[in-house]
């Protein structure tokens, strides 16, 4: 026993953990205690590596000095700044470096502490903007089925899982969904964007024609839906959704929690597809994951819509207490930094057809319905368990943190690869061939 084990059962008790089968975890605790580059040290002193980047975030991998010694610095000099009416030249760098990323005229960004803030804000800017451009009737707000936009009460009410859903109530009232872009039969097997079903976009003009346009404020999606099992959009569905958006006055929103920050291989999602969003979310890989932070970045003429009326008067009435944090700032700047000093960014690019690879040469293994890849990820699809949909998958993630030295994450019964994007070739193989024994772990 290492002095991380806890003495008693009761020791585990007192946190309730998120997203997670309490009971299951607390009667064999995975318990992480280090971590350095592609690796976590558990708590009796295994070295695993780590496949998911934390979960998601930890793009530019664990421990990188200089993004410690940057918030070791910041913390020695300003602890924090109320972003209220005063600010510190940190946050304002920060915003123009993430606007200096994103592409066309979104120039502005707003500080949060998570994607799920982050989705919440740019709906109510959606909304806001409607209102002060005298469209108040712009009311509804179309998400998708499978979209994953975080849990607050806007996000849940777009996003598309039943589950984050059905015991919260009414959510937001005038709410719709387009389907979701998966077809097994026709798309199974796909690297990058499948060719099947760009028509599915078509289907906002079904639910504009049903509203009116003049009741929808914005459309919100993930280019590449992640949670849900990794959906990346069809080839040319997501310039159809700009288009309809164009046509009928419609704000488009792509949430790139996920996506943002080299994960497909760009800074954000919107420049691979050539695809200017209004508003973009971001999170996870700003600061690498090492500290909270999100934001929104938003369109020029969005901005500017709000920068109106008396200049003693509060703009937006929105914010938070931990809005653009001196930690955050100073972990982001550090983070960005790194992201360009290494490449990180063409680095995934330049991997995807490797990373393709080594993942597409698991489809013979047992019990394997799909596998598609993008970027630097992989979803391989398990046939579920009859009967017990997702026990197959978080038998793999036991087996894989205790018998394979890897740290996975699933989607019901799909395994999920989404590692730091240091990965080396080896290290794909790696992943590739744990992966493999994995699956044949829980045959
Ligand atoms: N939007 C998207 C697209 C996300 O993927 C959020 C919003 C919410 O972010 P916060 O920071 O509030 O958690 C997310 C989060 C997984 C997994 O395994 C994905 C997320 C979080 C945890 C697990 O797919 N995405």
């Amino acid at each position: 026993m290492t002095d991380m084990s806890p003495a008693t059962p009761n020791d585990l008790a007192a946190w309730w953990m998120p997203f997670t089968a309490n009971r299951s975890f607390k009667a064999a605790p995975r318990l992480i205690t280090r971590a350095k580059d592609m690796h976590y040290v558990t708590a009796d002193g295994r070295k695993i590596i780590d496949s998911v980047a934390g979960l998601w975030c930890c793009n530019a991998g664990h421990q990188r000095d200089a993004i410690v010694a940057a918030i070791r610095e910041q913390a020695g000099e300003l602890d924090y700044a109320p972003p209220f009416q005063f600010g510190h030249p940190k946050a304002f760098r920060l915003a123009t470096k993430i606007a200096d990323l994103a592409p066309g005229d979104l120039d502005h960004v707003f500080f949060v502490n998570s994607g799920s803030e982050a989705v919440d804000t740019a709906l109510k800017i959606a909304l806001a903007y409607q209102n002060i451009s005298g469209q108040g009737g712009r009311q509804r707000l179309i998400g998708r089925e499978r979209g994953y936009h975080g849990v607050g009460f806007g996000g849940i009410s777009v996003g598309g899982i039943v589950s984050n859903r059905k015991m919260f109530g009414l959510l937001l009232n005038g709410v719709d969904h387009l389907p979701h872009t998966y077809n097994r039969e026709k798309q199974a097997f796909t690297r990058g964007e499948p060719d099947w079903g760009a028509h599915l976009a078509d289907e906002l003009e079904r639910i504009v024609a049903l509203h009116d346009p003049s009741t929808i404020a914005a459309v919100i999606v993930e280019p590449m839906a992640g949670s849900t099992g990794v959906l990346p959009p069809p080839k040319g569905y997501l310039q159809k959704l700009r288009a309809i958006c164009d046509k009928y006055g419609l704000l488009l929103i792509f949430d790139e929690v996920i996506s943002g920050f080299g994960r497909l291989g760009f800074a954000f999602a919107a420049e691979r597809y050539g695809v200017t969003p209004d508003i973009i979310c971001f999170a996870k890989g700003v600061t690498s994951g090492t500290v909270p932070m999100g934001g929104v970045i938003v369109r020029k003429h969005i901005h500017d819509a709000f920068m109106r009326g008396p200049e003693h008067m509060i703009e937006l009435f929105h914010g938070y207490t931990y809005s653009a944090h001196p930690l955050a700032c100073a972990a982001g700047l550090a983070t960005l930094d790194l992201y360009a000093r290494e490449h990180l960014f063409e680095r995934a690019r330049d991997l995807e057809p490797k990373f393709g690879d080594a993942f597409h040469a698991l489809r013979d293994s047992p019990n394997v319905l799909d596998i598609r890849t993008i970027g630097l990820v992989a979803a391989i699809d398990l046939a579920p368990i009859e009967g017990s949909p997702g026990l197959r998958g978080m038998r793999a993630v036991e087996k894989a943190f205790y018998e394979a030295d890897l740290l996975t994450r699933v989607a019901g019964d799909t395994l999920v690869v989404t590692p730091p994007l240091i990965v080396t070739e080896a290290q794909i193989d790696e992943i590739a061939a744990k992966v493999a024994r994995v699956i044949r772990l829980v045959e």
